[in-house]
C-alpha cells in the first residue's frame, strides 16, 4: 500500500482539523445514525486520540462506539480519478459510512487501511460517518479483558481492562487523507538494496492495476541527479560510488516510477529508499556488513492532549532529544508507529525494531518461574489470525523502509507456556517469507521466560529481553540485581551460543524532582544507579547487541495502584523536560560507537 503523495499525476487532500463527535451509548441503532447527519454532536479534532481532549470521565473512560462525522465537497477535477480515502488508523475497530451507506470495516487500530469512493460521491458531496469501537478482548490486538457485572443500585458496570501497560487511547489517531489516482495507476513498488564497495544494487518490482503498460524507473540522488534508469515492471539497477543509509547519516534516493500506455504517460509515483543490508551473524548484528550496536529507547505515541494523537512537533521533538543524547535507534513499542514517523526515521537515520501491536497475550503475567497457576493462555487466546493480518500488513506497509531493521512479532507473551511454539512458529515464517527483504526477526520476552522456561527462543534471530532486576525484581537491591542479571545473561548464552542478546526493556519508575542522597526506589538517583549496574552487566557481556532503556518519556496508563498518574520510567517527563539519567545516559552514549 504506497503513502499518498502529491505527483504529476495524484492529487492528496488533507482532512484533518474538526470533525463532528459524539459517543454512542449503545441507544442508537447504528445504521440510521449514519444515514443521517449526527444530531448533538461537539467538535473533535482529527487526528487525535477522543480521551484526553474529550476532558470529561464520560468520554476519557468511555467503553464502545463513538461516532466521527465530517462532509466534505469532493471538487469535479478530481472525479475524472480513481479517489480513495485513506485513514492512517482508526482505534479500534472501525465502521466506515459513505453519504449512509456502510462501505468498510476494519478491524485493528495502529495500521492504514483505504477504499475508492467515487461512486459513493452524491451531488459533488461526500459526508463520512464513522463508527469506531475501542473494545479490546481475547480475540483482538492488544488483548483486553471484558467484563460485565449487575448491581441491583447501579445496574450494568462494564470494564475493558487492558492487558497492558499504556492507556487504551482511542480514535481517530493518525492523519486522513482524500488522494487520487489515474484509473490505470501504479499499485506497490517492492525495493531490495545492496553493496559491495562502493557498487550498490537495486532490485525492484512495481505492480500494476491493471497489469499493462510499461514501467519506467529513475533513480535519482539527493541532489536532484539521475544517477540510474531502468525499463520493466521488474529489474536490477547499479549505483556507482553509491551514498549508503547510515545509521544517523541517512542517505536517500528517489525512485520515480514512472506508468507509460500507448505512449502517454499515466501515473506517476516517487518513494524514497536507502542502499543497506542487514544481517545477524555469529551473534552480531550488522548494518552495511559492520557490527551495529543498539543505543536508545523503547518509545510510545504519547504525548499530552494528544494522547496517542499523530504530532509532526512531538515527534520531530523526540527525534532531536534522541539525537541529542547519543541515541541511534527505538522500538516501535507496542504498535506499529504513524507512516509519518517512519518517513522521518528514514530521514534521520534512526534504526528502527518494528512491533505489531501483539501485547497482552499472557492470562498468568505475574506468575513467574515454572509453575503457573492457569497455563492455558494459548487454548484461551483467539488472537492467532487477527496476528497474522496484522503482520501481513505491517509488512506491507513498512517493506521499503530502510529504518526498520528487525521485525518484533510480539511483546512479553506467554512464550514460556505450553503452546507459544505451535502459536509462534508460523507467524515467524510469515514474517520471514512476505519480507522481501528477509529482515531479522524477534520476539520481545519477559522475565517467567527464563533460559529454563521459554519455548521460543529457536524461532528468533535476536533475543529481544525485557529485564528489570532492580526494579520488579530485588528493587532496591542493585547489588543482588546485578547478580541474578549477570546469571541470565549466562544462562541464555549456554542455551544459545551465538546469538545476539539485546535489552529491549530496563527502566525504573522515577518522580522528576524527587532526590536522596542514598539511590531510593522513585528518585532520580535510583534511577541513575539502576541504569549503571545494568550497564556494568552489559559491558561484560559478549553477543551483546544493545540496549533500549524504558522508557524514553513518561507515558499514561489506565488507573491503577501501580501508577501514579501513568508509567514514570521515562528519562524525560512526558513534557519531555530531562531527568537526571537524560544527562547520564548521554554521557555514556556519546561514547559508545555506532559500529563497534
Ligand atoms: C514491560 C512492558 C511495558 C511496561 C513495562 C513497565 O515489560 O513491556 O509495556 O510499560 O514493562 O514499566 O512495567
Amino acid at each position: 500500500m504506497l503513502y499518498p503523495t502529491i505527483t504529476p499525476t495524484r492529487n492528496v487532500i488533507e482532512l484533518s482539523g474538526i470533525w463532528n463527535f459524539k459517543l454512542d451509548n449503545g441507544e442508537t441503532d447504528p445504521v440510521l445514525s449514519a444515514q443521517k447527519k449526527l444530531t448533538n454532536s461537539s467538535p473533535m479534532a482529527v487526528p487525535a486520540s477522543y480521551n484526553d481532549i474529550g476532558v470529561v470521565k464520560e468520554i476519557k473512560e468511555h467503553i464502545g462506539f463513538v461516532w466521527y462525522e465530517k462532509e466534505i465537497y469532493v471538487p469535479n477535477d478530481l472525479e475524472k480519478q480513481r479517489i480513495v480515502l485513506r485513514f492512517g488508523s482508526a482505534t479500534h475497530l472501525a465502521k466506515v459510512y459513505l453519504n449512509g451507506a456502510l462501505s468498510i470495516e476494519h478491524k485493528g487500530g495502529f495500521l492504514p487501511f483505504e477504499l475508492e469512493v467515487n461512486n459513493y460521491i452524491e451531488d459533488g458531496k461526500l459526508r463520512i460517518t464513522i463508527a469506531l469501537d475501542n473494545t479490546l478482548d481475547h480475540s483482538t490486538l492488544p488483548v483486553g479483558i471484558y467484563e460485565e457485572e449487575e448491581y441491583e443500585s447501579l445496574g450494568k458496570v462494564v470494564r475493558n481492562l487492558p492487558n497492558f501497560d499504556f492507556f487504551n487511547y482511542a480514535g481517530l489517531q493518525r492523519p486522513i487523507k482524500l488522494y487520487t489516482t489515474p484509473h490505470q495507476f501504479i499499485k506497490d513498488v517492492t525495493i531490495v538494496t545492496d553493496h559491495d564497495g562502493d557498487h550498490g544494487t537495486v532490485k525492484y518490482s512495481v505492480d500494476t492495476n491493471p497489469k499493462e503498460g510499461l514501467v519506467r524507473v529513475t533513480v535519482i540522488d539527493e541532489d536532484g541527479n539521475k544517477v540510474a534508469a531502468c525499463e520493466g515492471a521488474n529489474g536490477e539497477i547499479s549505483i556507482s560510488d553509491v551514498n549508503l543509509w547510515e545509521p544517523l547519516n541517512a542517505y536517500l534516493y528517489t525512485m520515480k516510477i514512472e506508468l507509460i500506455n500507448e505512449n502517454q504517460l499515466v501515473d506517476v509515483y516517487e518513494e524514497s529508499f536507502g542502499v543497506r543490508t542487514i544481517k545477524v551473524e555469529g551473534g552480531q548484528f550488522f548494518i552495511n556488513h559492520k557490527p551495529f550496536y543498539f543505543k536508545g529507547f523503547g518509545k510510545h505515541e504519547d504525548s499530552p492532549i494528544h494522547g496517542r494523537g499523530f504530532s509532526d512537533a512531538v515527534n520531530v521533538m523526540d527525534f532531536n532529544l534522541m539525537k541529542w543524547m547519543g541515541a541511534n535507534s527505538f522500538r516501535t513499542a507496542h504498535y506499529p508507529y504513524s507512516e509519518e514517523l517512519m518517513r522521518l526515521a528514514d530521514r534521520e537515520g534512526f534504526v528502527v525494531i518494528d512491533e505489531t501491536p501483539a501485547v497482552g497475550l499472557h492470562f498468568n503475567f505475574h506468575a513467574t518461574g515454572a509453575i503457573k497457576k492457569e497455563d492455558s493462555t494459548w487454548e484461551r487466546l483467539q488472537t492467532f489470525d487477527h496476528h497474522r493480518d496484522v503482520l501481513e500488513d505491517m509488512i506491507a506497509r513498512d517493506k521499503n523502509h530502510p529504518c526498520v531493521v528487525m521485525w518484533s512479532v510480539a511483546n512479553e507473551a506467554a512464550t514460556e507456556e505450553n503452546g507459544a511454539f505451535e502459536y509462534f512458529e508460523p507467524l515467524v515464517e510469515l514474517t520471514k517469507g512476505k519480507d522481501p527483504q528477509k529482515r531479522p526477526v524477534t520476539i520481545i520476552t519477559y522475565i517467567g521466560s527464563s533460559p529454563e522456561h521459554d519455548k521460543i527462543a529457536e524461532l528468533v534471530d535476536v533475543l529481544g529481553l525485557n529485564r528489570y532486576y532492580g526494579w520488579y525484581e530485588h528493587g532496591g537491591e542493585l547489588d543482588v540485581a546485578k547478580v541474578k542479571l549477570k546469571a541470565e545473561l549466562e544462562a541464555w548464552q549456554k542455551r544459545c551460543p551465538d546469538k545476539p542478546i539485546m535489552m529491549t526493556e530496563y527502566g525504573a519508575d522515577t518522580m522528576a524532582g524527587f532526590h536522596e542522597v542514598a539511590p531510593v526506589l522513585f528518585t532520580e538517583e535510583y534511577q541513575n544507579e539502576y541504569l549503571r549496574i545494568n550497564h556494568e552487566i552489559f559491558d561484560e557481556t559478549d553477543v551483546f547487541i544493545g540496549e533500549h532503556v524504558w522508557n524514553f518519556a513518561d507515558f499514561a496508563t489506565s488507573q491503577n495502584i501501580r501508577r501514579v498518574n501513568g508509567n514514570k520510567k521515562g528519562v524525560f517527563t512526558r513534557e519531555r523536560k530531562p531527568k537526571a539519567s537524560a544527562h547520564m545516559l548521554r554521557k555514556r552514549w556519546m561514547t559508545i560507537p555506532d559500529y563497534g
